[in-house]
């Protein structure tokens, strides 16, 4: 086939499924056990397949969309502009989505299809398609709010046993300090982090001051999901990092973001940013401006997880992600085999694409519905 020829995207299926998590899963906002996603399957003229998960929620608390809007706007929308557009590299997806505003989740989920696609057409990995330049990739582990602190630490001990390196823990007003002081007798050396999703205001800061005193790694998004200015004064009076998460959805936010001082480090997900190719805008700006970034999760599937792993193989993803193995969310995951990981560190596939094949029968198992669009034009 020659280099030249442009990739049409012939079909596009949504497999949508419904996964439970083996715990559920509380923030700041509220708890969470059952997943409910799209596994995104795009084929080309030739035949290759390509896989993408969607990341959005049924509910909108973490951004505006939910798995109904991810589901209308790539209906009626980005899959009608997908037909339309001869592909000589994935870079042009996303530029074809323009017409759409924002929806990034949507756009990922299909954008991420298309990369493995052309990844696998090439015959190599996803990670080496983008220009990673890693093989392992250091990731964590993001702990809910817990019902107790004694069974917070036990939480944590299981992970610390099971190798993670580095723990990041959910906080709200009401479960911080004190929890924080606990953990700390427990596990001085361990490198911690906390999340709040936006529990705060500025008013508190007296009260945000004294994380200060916990040795964090950083604090991942205290204030509100759409301010710059708010978290700049508060990181002028702090001495640990802030890291921004739902504050960032795009290349332009990320600029703001710098410009200002509103963080010192950022965390990048692909559903959030509408998928690689602005994730890889936003990673270079911040390797530019030496703002380390990491990867962050939205408790993905096995399509989406090795989405984000191959992500994190690029170079200025510095601290360790939210990207931890397949067992820790889910008794049976839908690639196999599954994401594991050993010593902190997951090791990247060498196969071509995202490297992990689907377990066709799990996903069946799991899959509530499923649609099939065929490109009758190109
Ligand atoms: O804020 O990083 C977050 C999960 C769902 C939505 C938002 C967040 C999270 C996590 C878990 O922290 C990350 C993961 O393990 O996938
Ligand atoms: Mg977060």
């Amino acid at each position: 086939m020659p280099a030249t020829e442009p990739i049409f995207i012939k079909q596009v299926i949504l497999h949508r499924l419904v996964m439970r998590l083996k715990n559920p899963f509380s923030t700041s906002f509220g708890t969470f056990q059952d997943k409910d996603f799209f596994v995104v399957e795009v084929v080309d003229q030739h035949g290759i397949q390509g896989f993408g998960e969607s990341v959005a929620f049924p509910t909108p608390w973490y951004t505006e969309e939910t798995v109904e809007t991810s589901a209308h706007v790539m209906e009626s929308f980005l899959i009608p502009l997908i037909f339309q557009t001869p592909l000589t590299h994935p870079d042009q997806v996303s530029e074809c989505f323009q017409p759409v505003r924002r929806n990034n989740m949507a756009k990922a989920a299909i954008e991420g299809a298309v990369w493995d696609l052309f990844a696998k057409k090439d015959g190599v990995s996803l990670a080496k398609a983008i220009g990673g330049t890693k093989q392992k990739i250091d990731v964590g582990v993001s702990i809910g709010i817990q019902s107790s602190i004694t069974e917070l630490l036990h939480t944590i001990d299981h992970h610390v046993q099971e190798g993670y390196k580095r723990v990041k823990l959910k906080i709200k007003p009401s479960w911080d300090t004190q929890m924080l002081t606990e953990v700390r007798k427990h596990f001085p050396k361990l490198p911690l982090m906390v999340d709040a999703n936006s529990a705060y205001t500025l008013k508190e800061i007296d009260h945000l001051k004294q994380l200060d005193m916990f040795d964090l790694q950083m604090i991942e998004q205290p204030l509100a999901h759409d301010d710059f200015i708010d978290h700049a004064r508060l990181q002028s009076q702090l001495v640990t990092p802030i890291c921004l998460d739902e504050s960032i959805h795009t290349f332009s936010n990320a600029k703001t973001a710098i410009a200002l001082g509103s963080c010192q480090i950022i965390n990048i997900k692909l559903g959030r940013v509408g998928g690689i190719t602005e994730a890889k805008k936003i990673h270079d700006y911040c390797a530019s401006h030496s703002i380390p970034v990491w990867c962050g999760g939205m408790l993905e599937a096995g399509v989406g997880r090795a989405h984000s792993l191959a992500l994190a193989s690029l170079p200025q993803f510095i601290f360790p992600g939210d990207t931890s193995a397949s067992n820790r969310y889910w008794e049976k995951d839908i690639i196999q085999p599954e994401v594991t990981m050993k010593n902190g560190m997951v090791q990247l596939p060498e196969e071509a694409g995202i490297g992990y094949p689907i377990d066709w029968q799990a996903l069946e198992k799991y899959r509530i519905d499923k649609k099939v669009w065929n490109n009758t034009k190109n």
